[in-house]
């Protein structure tokens, strides 16, 4: 069977890049024939010192972001992380079978370390072993993720080879990341080099999906580029990076190549270009941002979408942690 799960982080509001580079990768993947899994991850959330009362909110307001986006509870599975227990007991037998040197050379583990300096903590370390905890917990075959996950997919597949090699079974797939579009890894609108975050300080580095249509504009008017025309092919656009990551989110928001892109706006100054930069992203967001209004003014729903979700999931997870329990050597009653 095919299935596939994927997470996002309750921190702060979802941007433009978590939705070119992933949930609208997880919407589409709802029509083909994979059952999908959805899931707000609220314990790696933790893994930075957050707010009790906004991670609440920022999870409920999430989850009614991917709805608004397009997630299905009818078609997918939608739920949070921390509401189906099984998770956080497969990260510790995982937690077993993974070497400390895998952790250590993980990059974002060192990014946001060093961010953290002496106050790192266990959980950031560990962070990658509770995703593939995330994803083998439904034994999922297929993962939707932007660039920046690949290496931690690389350990999760790492991970379950090692179990079914430890074990003497072939128990756990070895899951496929789905790395798709052109904009598999959205830069900041401030920095080229630097991915768009949900933590950047700067709010002018990001497009987030509630931003309306003046705050895009001004967002993609400030957005830094260079005193050059833009170019007519890909080539040139080598060691452009803020033109690079422009004209990558407006062929993925316009639903063209890069190549038309350029072919269109080739020779062309920035300022014309943003303008219709912004107009793309208005038309792609503004319904978007209309739905969350409406989904937001009825908690009730979104709550009892997260309930059920819960249930269906624990209900896989169960049965997938008690049968790792049994080919570990764990007595159960
Ligand atoms: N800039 C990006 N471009 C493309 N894809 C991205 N994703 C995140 N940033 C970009 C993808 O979005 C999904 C959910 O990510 P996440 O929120 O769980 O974690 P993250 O990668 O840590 O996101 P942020 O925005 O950078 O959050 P903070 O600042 O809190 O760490 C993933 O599939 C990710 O690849």
């Amino acid at each position: 069977m095919r299935r596939i799960f994927s997470g996002i982080q309750p921190t702060h509001k979802m941007h433009l890049g978590n939705y070119l580079g992933a949930v609208r990768n997880w919407v589409a993947l709802q029509d083909e024939d994979y059952e999908t899994i959805y899931c707000v991850v609220d314990l790696h959330a933790l893994t930075v010192p957050q707010d009790p009362e906004a991670l609440r909110a920022q999870t409920r307001e999430l989850a009614a972001t991917l709805i608004a986006c397009g997630i299905d509870p009818v078609r997918s599975t939608l739920f949070v992380q921390s509401q189906v227990p099984a998770h956080a007991e497969l990260s510790w037998l995982f937690s077993c079978l993974t070497p400390l040197g895998w952790l250590n050379r993980m990059t974002q583990f060192k990014d946001k370390a060093a961010k953290q300096r002496d106050n790192t903590m266990l959980g950031l370390l560990a962070y990658p072993v509770l995703m593939a905890a995330d994803i083998l917990a439904y034994k999922a075959t297929h993962v939707p993720v932007g660039d920046d996950q690949k290496q931690h997919l690389e350990l999760t597949r790492e991970i379950a080879g090692s179990f079914n090699h430890r074990y003497g079974v072939e128990f756990f797939p070895l899951t496929e990341p789905q790395i798709l579009g052109p904009a598999t890894r959205v830069m900041s609108l401030r920095d080229g080099t630097k991915k768009m975050s949900k933590s950047d300080e700067s709010d002018y580095s990001r497009i987030n999906l509630t931003d309306d249509a003046d705050t895009i504009a001004l967002k993609f008017r400030k957005a830094k580029t260079d005193p050059e025309p833009l170019p007519s092919e890909p080539a040139g656009l080598d060691g452009r990076p803020e033109a690079k990551n422009l004209v990558a989110i407006y062929a993925a928001l316009a639903g063209i190549s890069i190549d038309e892109t350029l072919r269109q706006y080739g020779g062309g100054q920035f300022s014309t270009f943003k303008k219709d930069l912004a107009e793309v992203a208005v038309t792609a967001l503004a319904p978007i941002a209309d739905r969350l209004g409406r989904l937001m003014a009825d908690p009730a729903y979104v709550d009892g979408v997260l309930r059920e979700g819960g249930a269906k999931a624990a209900a896989t997870a169960e049965g997938v942690l008690r049968d790792v329990k049994d080919i570990m050597g764990l007595v159960r009653s």
